[in-house]
């Protein structure tokens, strides 16, 4: 028998130049903000508020660092020379669209930072981690290397982790993580099945394929992914999310879709197939599992598919607490938008385990097409699983308190593009995020931490002492 396991949520935390730069063509939201005013400080804070609510619920939780922007390591290897002020100017001018995707703190949207696998899940019977690639939008792509650095930081790779190098980064291979993921069991601990969605196949140039927006996530990726986690073909399924979805802004499957182990809420619009795909979801569930899944789908007459990507309601965290009730996290959009209101009234009132519903504020990742789900990456762990897991990230009170004081101390509270270019500002988010690195014992991460670059007060004090 598996022992028992939980689910971990491991947020990400917006970085100091949070701003929105209108990088994501196919996501409506990043789209219609560009180029207004940010505020981070207020960014970090609602994101620590949700993380704070859930911890409070009893879900266990963590944080992951935000990356280090302007990426000028980047802007260097793309043949731009001087210092760091210099080249981010000559970017800037240049190549205004690269300029801005180095600066991005996109990495915020933890679902896209890896699909990982649960120990039970997996025939070598270890946990599996692949950082996504994230190929199709250049200022994602260029997480991938931190983003390995820093899961292997996190889950040690002594005996339980297993950590797989993200999948070479082209478009044929485009892998967003676990935004285009689901994984449904009876308990946690319990082997599952695994949903896979993809938006294209790439190796066909016919079918259905979506025509305004990109699908970013293709089949190829899903299926490298599943075999590189060892996981039972029986119960893994690669299903297509519907292209006329993704038309209407459905980037990732988790814009319209969300489960959470024996329950499914989705739309009827949400995969290519529909009923025929549901059905087969059931039919591995029951097969796996001994149980009936319970499905919610929820169709355009009770929420058009443009209300959903409006209110982000798909985008809900759907949570097991510690009494094994279930509850929605959602969007506080969710509570103004009369379709989604309606939708979520009627599932509390609905025969099905989830109960309660909680608004969080997250307006300022919402305007760039992050909600509640985006911020976290899932990690499904035992007891002893969670005993490796580098432990200064996990949330306590007292990391509430250093954080919050942190982003006090640090982050700005408006911020326009124009404002990247201040030469203090590069200084003020590498010294916010030396000092982080302090506060979750990451040790030196940030390329700017390098032996020869820029070191904080605190951190050479603490090498002077050792010395
Ligand atoms: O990749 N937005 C992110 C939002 C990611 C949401 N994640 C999930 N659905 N899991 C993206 O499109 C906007 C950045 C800008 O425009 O400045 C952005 O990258």
């Amino acid at each position: 028998m598996n022992p028992p396991a939980y689910e971990v949520n491991f947020d990400g935390l917006p970085g100091p130049t949070h701003n929105f730069a209108g990088l994501s063509f196919g996501n409506v939201a990043s789209m219609e903000n560009r180029r207004t005013v940010s505020n981070p400080r207020a960014a970090a804070l609602q994101a620590i508020r949700k993380i704070k609510l859930l911890h409070d619920l009893g879900v266990k939780q963590a944080v992951l660092p935000p990356h280090e922007r302007p990426n000028v390591t980047v802007l260097r290897r793309l043949g731009f020379t001087g210092d760091d002020h210099e080249i981010l100017r000559q970017a800037s001018r240049r190549d205004t669209h690269l300029f801005l995707a180095c600066c991005s703190s996109s990495a915020m949207w933890a679902a896209n930072a890896a699909t990982v696998a649960p120990s039970a899940d997996a025939e070598d019977g270890r946990v599996h981690v692949t950082p996504a690639n994230l190929a199709s939008r250049i200022h994602r792509a260029i997480e991938a290397p931190l983003t390995a650095r820093i899961l292997k930081k996190i889950f040690r790779e002594e005996g339980s982790f297993i950590h797989h190098p993200p999948l070479p980064g082209n478009v044929y291979l485009g892998d967003e993580g676990s935004a285009n993921h689901v994984r449904l069991c009876s308990t946690y601990g319990e082997k599952g099945v695994q949903v896979f969605v993809h938006g294209r196949d790439a190796s066909r140039t016919s079918g259905r394929h979506p025509t305004r927006f990109p699908a970013r996530q293709t089949r190829q990726a899903s299926t490298a992914v599943a075999r590189l986690h060892q996981l039972d073909p029986d119960a893994t399924l690669h299903v297509q999310q519907h292209p006329d979805a993704i038309d209407e802004g459905v980037f990732h499957n988790d814009v319209i879709c969300v489960g959470d182990r024996n329950v499914l809420l989705c739309h009827t619009d949400a995969f290519l197939g529909g009923r025929g795909a549901m059905d087969r979801i059931r039919k591995v569930f029951l097969e796996r599992c001994e149980r009936e899944l319970v499905t919610i789908v929820l169709d355009s007459d009770q929420i058009p598919v443009s209300q959903a990507v409006e209110s982000y309601l798909f985008n809900s965290q759907l949570v097991t607490l510690p009494k094994d009730s279930q509850c929605l996290i959602a969007p506080l959009q969710c509570r103004e938008n009369r379709w989604a209101k309606a939708c979520l009234d009627q599932i509390v009132d609905g025969a099905n385990p989830i109960d309660a519903v909680h608004y969080v504020d997250l307006a300022q990742s919402l305007r760039n097409g992050g909600g509640p789900a985006c911020l976290r990456l899932r990690v499904v762990l035992t007891d002893e699983e969670f005993s490796r897991v580098h432990q200064p990230v996990i949330w306590t009170a007292s990391l509430h308190e250093r954080l919050v004081a942190w982003v006090h101390r640090h982050y700005r509270d408006r911020l326009s593009p124009d404002d990247l270019l201040d030469p203090e500002f590069i200084v003020e988010s590498r010294k916010a995020l030396d000092e982080l690195t302090v506060i979750l014992g990451l040790g030196a991460l940030y390329d700017f931490q390098g032996p020869h670059e820029y070191r904080s007060k605190a951190r050479r004090a603490r090498r002077l002492a050792y010395e």
